[in-house]
């Protein structure tokens, strides 16, 4: 009996040496002690392995990897990784090894290093690079009549990277109609001729906006009739006004709200559902009376890309206008953060555009990276994921059919200087840095990031 039990003990034993187990994939576990130079790589036990190979990259597929960690093999649960460089995205992953016995990757971690890698940004201009691609665009800046002053930094930059402006603010309703009829064109012809003079393409924004309703026609005591009239009265004069000068207009502006029905705005409500078509062909009409048979008309919305009920309630109404063959193209905001919307969001939203035969203009960008209010500073993690986003955009936007592509115009030049940080209106409470130059001027990783999005 007691042979018996020894000899099963025994046959168990041998066969467990015998069998060829499969090695677990290891599990890789955030780094340890992050500094300019280096991290302390972590990851899990693996049973029955007797080592681990670690890759260290700075590429997230691993196409390349740090010299002497190809694989090294390590009998530890855990690596000094150093001689790095500052300031800079590693990505780091291990497989368990017994023998000839070799798991599948881990998990990949990514981790940056402190400090800065002196690195200087690459210096290139943007519109030069994009005017070299076979197919350009415009790369458009929002500005404020102010900056337009010759020599000034907004100045300078403008004429070396930019081929396109937007007025921030001062070619809206609110700013432009004083009173019924009565126009204030100072800050508005000022930009358009900055534009003309310094051959800048120049957009026009926007024409019909429940933000920028001036006081007059809320106050609006007449008919609905009367009403529109006012409406048809202001397009025509502006777009009259500015004929040859202004080579496209947003022609309304956020008409569709967050749950997918048409905004419930002064325009809707004194107009009716009719009322975006009928600015469009108010617009085309005066354009053409004036001589100007190739002014572009925009829709333009924001937040489309990750909210569907939204994109099909804009596409609807894209469908409707592109049937009264009322319009050129749409506008995507792109108000966008580090983390949303992804890239197979905006590139679905984009290409519904390029399915319906319309131009693209990614007319707003910014790309925030504390929308949470969660950093005090900006990050070396956030600085990079941001640039990552910049060039996921450039490279989305630069990948449409020449036909397709109009204007990638950037929301503002200097961080300090945009909508975005300490926003009520967006509900943004803290700092943010969402463009492409610092408080200096000087340019930050997410304009190297747009341009690597134009390789
Ligand atoms: O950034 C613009 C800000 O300077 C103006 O005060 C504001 C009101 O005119 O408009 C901001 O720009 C908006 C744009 O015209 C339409 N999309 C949303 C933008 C941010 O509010």
């Amino acid at each position: 009996m007691l042979a018996g039990l020894v000899f099963f003990l025994n046959a168990c034993s041998n066969d467990d040496n015998q069998t060829v187990e499969t090695l677990e994939t290891p599990v890789a576990n955030a780094p340890k002690d992050v500094n300019d130079h280096g991290f302390k790589a972590k990851w899990n036990y693996v049973s029955h392995s007797k080592s681990y190979l670690l890759d260290v990259s700075t590429a997230e597929n691993f196409t390349s990897f740090v010299p002497n960690y190809n694989a090294k093999e390590i009998t530890d649960l855990n690596d000094a990784v150093t001689g790095l460089t500052g300031g800079t995205q590693y990505y780091y992953r291990v497989r368990a090894k017994n023998e000839t016995q070799i798991s599948d990757y881990s998990n990949v971690i990514a981790v940056v290093t402190t400090g800065t890698s002196n690195i200087p940004e690459d210096p290139t201009f943007l519109k030069v690079k994009v005017n070299k691609l076979a197919n350009p665009f415009f790369v458009g800046m929002a500005i404020k009549a102010s900056q337009l002053t010759n020599g000034s930094p907004y100045d300078v930059i403008l004429k070396n990277e930019f081929s396109s402006i937007s007025a921030e603010y001062e070619m809206k309703m609110d700013q432009i109609s004083t009173a019924s009829g009565v126009y204030n064109w100072a800050a508005a012809d000022k930009i358009v001729a900055y534009g003309n003079a310094n051959n800048i393409n120049v957009h026009g924004h926007a024409l019909v906006w429940h933000n920028a309703v001036p006081q007059w026609l809320k106050d609006f005591s007449g008919t609905d009739a009367e009403f529109a009239a006012e409406v048809k009265k202001y397009i025509t004069d502006v777009v009259t006004h500015y004929a040859g000068k202004v080579k496209s207009w947003d022609v309304v502006n956020e008409a569709v709200d967050d749950s997918g029905a048409m905004r419930n705005t002064i325009f809707l409500q004194r107009m009716g559902p009719n009322y975006v078509k009928d600015c469009f062909q108010w617009a085309r009409e005066a354009a053409n009376a004036a001589g100007d048979t190739s002014l572009l008309l925009f829709y333009n919305d924001y937040a489309t890309s990750a909210n569907t009920a939204k994109q099909d309630k804009v596409f609807s109404l894209l469908d409707d206008l592109k049937a009264a063959k009322a319009i050129d193209g749409v506008g995507f905001q792109m108000h966008n953060t580090y983390l949303s919307p992804t890239k197979a969001q905006i590139e679905a939203d984009l290409n519904k555009a390029v399915a319906k035969g319309l131009k693209i203009h990614v007319s707003e960008l910014d790309i925030q990276v504390n929308q949470f209010n969660d950093i005090s500073a900006f990050t070396n993690e956030r600085r990079l994921a941001q640039k990552a986003k910049y060039k996921e955009m450039v490279q989305i936007y630069n990948a449409l059919p020449a036909a397709n592509k109009y204007a990638l115009t950037i929301w503002g030049m200097r961080d300090n200087e945009s909508w975005i940080p300490f926003s009520t209106e967006l509900n943004h409470p803290g700092n943010d840095w969402p463009l492409l130059y610092d408080s200096n001027f000087a340019v930050k990783s997410s304009h190297t990031g747009f341009l690597e999005g134009l390789d």
